[in-house]
């Protein structure tokens, strides 16, 4: 395995590296973990043999991604922030980041996690446990989440344009984002799963379902018992992307890792690393060879129909386990802990990246049927399984009949030929590697400009790199990851950009421009939904949100109905009694873009973006007596230090 070289360089650090790292693992092909074994002195040499050996090619190639001031993008890439919790929306070929979308972190700018609006989605599928231990903790939402694998909604099969929908593998939960506003409508929990990670929709013909896998093996309510790991399982749930309550679950073995559907809506994937039901590295990794599962949408759907299925905690619960010989999954045994999971643009095949094998597996999907049928084997649907490079993680396609791997260990992307992979495995003498490219360093997901639709274009990919090491001025012992922009338009991929990001990107979605069209300001008609709340409670209290000015007691309950029109709030002083519980209802009515206000309040740890004709909303206790100011925090005008007003908290 550790002959393959770079064709670029020759021997360069990345062989070197991948040498260096297989040969200091002490169990086999866990080289993804002997990263450790490589030096600091071989670090440095091989880094100053790669800048060498990369700046021809990367200055030759610059101006591609150069985007001039003024000029747009013409593609929106969807990245997720990793243990961030967001998602960010970056443009291509600039790889400039355009907005952070907040979905399960807590936002200091826009106030998401404090705002009633946001609580109101953060919390509203919460399950029981949940809502006892936020009680138990004092806390008001989830505060964090790990957000890998961003995507965007189909119809036949490309990019519609309406939704995104991402997983928080550190809270088992999905969210969705509605792409007319970019922000998050939806997030809801998964209950009886575990470690929510990969998340692929259904492509045809539209979505759809939205999949989920549950990663981690744990008892499953019924089924497993706590003293035996071995009767422990993962959970495969389906939700509906419309109405995003869960359709159904499927009991499974092993530890889920990525999924993809197919073209045709008939069978969606998921890659398995720990077939051996273990809770250790050792044991997770003892067979050589681990599996992905495949459902049959249509056998599931009937199973339901017949009432084939358990309900655990309100959930359908369909058992597809391996030893139940069930008729809704299949198990495809893969080499060895296979992870990303990839459906090429014309519909035929799913690579299953092998990880801990140098192999990308691939799966002719017209075989299925026959499978399901039991006419033919496992293994039979498998048509090719070229061997890559060291460590293959994810795969991405050009439109035109290659794919292109991550290879972690390797530090490379490799660019290889699907047909002549299919020719090689029956024997033929073709190789079907057409290229490597070094990328800095250890590539995790790689994508390119709509390569997960049937408009694959094949004009860029982008390797998200999950070492960035020496490429940036050093910014301490936190790195920031690397991503890099590849044009993949001729022959040979050419690296030309690379931008530092911080924790982490995993996945991103590259779609042309086209297809995405957020609103400039916000519709007080059609997003009446985001402040119902408040317009219920306004009309109560005899108060219209876009003309307001007025605070109304009841009790200890204080209402402040207040709007901002450039540079001044209609309410510049209010008062309230120590201990009241103050609500405050903000009502931006300018009707132009990019007008935003917002609302700090001083001491209060409350800040919120109110955008052009939106209303939001904060509720807090007025624990401190005094005078706090509350100020405008998004510069809008040359009088935006004097949009301010003063909360009055008269002592008990
Ligand atoms: S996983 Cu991160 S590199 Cu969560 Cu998609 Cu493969
Ligand atoms: Cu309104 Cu600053």
């Amino acid at each position: 395995m550790s002959d393959i070289k770079s064709e670029q360089h020759g021997l360069s650090r990345r062989s070197f590296l991948g040498t260096a790292a297989a040969s200091g693992a002490g169990i086999a092909g866990a080289g993804i973990l002997g990263l450790a074994g490589c030096s600091p002195k071989e670090e440095g040499q091989a880094a100053a043999s790669a800048a060498k050996a990369d700046s021809p090619a990367s200055a030759a190639a610059h101006d591609a991604s150069v985007v001039g001031p003024g000029e747009l993008d013409q593609y929106y890439g969807f990245l997720s922030g990793g243990q961030s919790g967001e998602v960010r929306l970056i443009g291509l070929p600039s790889m400039r980041e355009l907005m952070r979308i907040p979905v399960f972190n807590m936002d200091s700018a826009t106030g998401w996690g404090r705002t009633n609006e946001s609580l109101k989605i953060i919390n509203a599928h919460n399950t029981a446990e949940t809502n006892a231990f936020l009680k138990a903790s004092g806390l008001r939402c989830m505060p964090n989440g790990d957000l890998h694998h961003p995507h965007l909604s189909f119809t036949d099969g490309t990019y519609d344009g309406r939704y995104a929908y991402a997983n928080d593998k550190a809270n088992n939960r999905v969210c969705r984002i509605n792409l007319s506003i970019m922000k998050t409508d939806r997030i809801i929990e998964i209950p009886n799963a575990s470690g929510i990670h990969g998340l692929r929709l259904q492509r045809y013909p539209k979505t759809g379902y939205v999949f989920a896998n549950g990663e981690h093996i744990k008892p499953v309510s019924g089924v497993g018992s706590l003293a035996d790991e071995k009767t422990w399982n993962a959970v495969y749930t389906a939700i509906d992307g419309e109405t995003m309550e869960i359709a159904w679950q499927v009991l499974v073995d092993g530890n889920l890792d990525n999924g993809d559907a197919d073209y045709q809506g008939k069978y969606s994937f998921a890659t398995c690393y720990n077939s051996e039901r273990a809770l250790t590295v050792q044991g997770m990794t003892a067979n050589e060879q681990d599996w992905c599962v495949v459902f049959d949408l249509a056998a599931i759907e009937a199973g339901i129909k017949a009432g084939d299925f358990k309900e655990v905690n309100g959930v359908k619960m369909l058992d597809g386990r391996a030893e139940a010989n069930s008729k809704y999954t299949r198990y495809i045994p893969v080499p060895n802990s296979p992870h990303g999971c990839n459906a090429s643009p014309d519909g035929k095949y799913i690579m299953l990246n092998g990880k801990l094998s140098p192999t990308v597996t691939v799966v002719d999907v017209s075989k299925l049927d026959d499978l399901f049928a039991g006419k033919i084997k496992e293994r039979d649907v498998v048509v090719a399984e070229p061997q890559l490079g060291l460590g293959p993680l994810h795969t991405a396609f050009d439109g035109r009949g290659n794919a292109y791997t991550t290879l972690f260990i390797d530090s490379q992307m490799v660019k290889w030929n699907i047909e002549d992979a299919i020719k090689a495995y029956k024997g033929e003498k073709v190789d079907p590697i057409r290229q490597k490219l070094d990328v800095h360093y250890q590539p995790g997901h790689n994508h390119s400009t709509m390569g997960e639709t049937k408009e694959a274009d094949g004009k860029y990919l982008v390797s998200l790199n999950k070492f960035s090491k020496d490429r940036f001025l050093n910014a301490g012992p936190l790195k920031p990851e690397c991503d890099q922009l590849i044009d993949i338009s001729g022959d040979e991929m050419v690296l030309v950009h690379d931008n530092p990001t911080f924790a982490e990107p995993h996945d991103l979605c590259l779609v042309a421009a086209s297809k995405v069209n957020p609103s400039k300001t916000w519709d007080r008609q059609r997003d009446a939904w985001w402040w119902q709340d408040a317009e219920e409670q306004a009309k109560k209290d005899g108060v219209d949100l876009t003309k307001a000015a007025k605070v109304v007691r009841e009790g200890n309950k204080v209402r402040v109905y207040m709007t901002a029109v450039a540079p001044a709030f209609s309410v510049p002083q209010f008062e309230v009694n120590q201990g009241d519980e103050v609500t405050v209802y903000v009502t931006n009515v300018e009707t132009i873009e990019d007008l935003t206000h917002g609302f700090t309040l001083e001491g209060h740890g409350i800040a919120m973006e109110i955008g052009p004709q939106q209303t939001s909303s904060v509720t807090f206790i007025a624990a401190r007596p005094g005078v706090h100011w509350y100020y405008c925090q998004w510069f809008c005008h040359a009088l935006h230090m004097e949009m301010a007003g003063q909360m009055i908290v008269k002592p008990k």
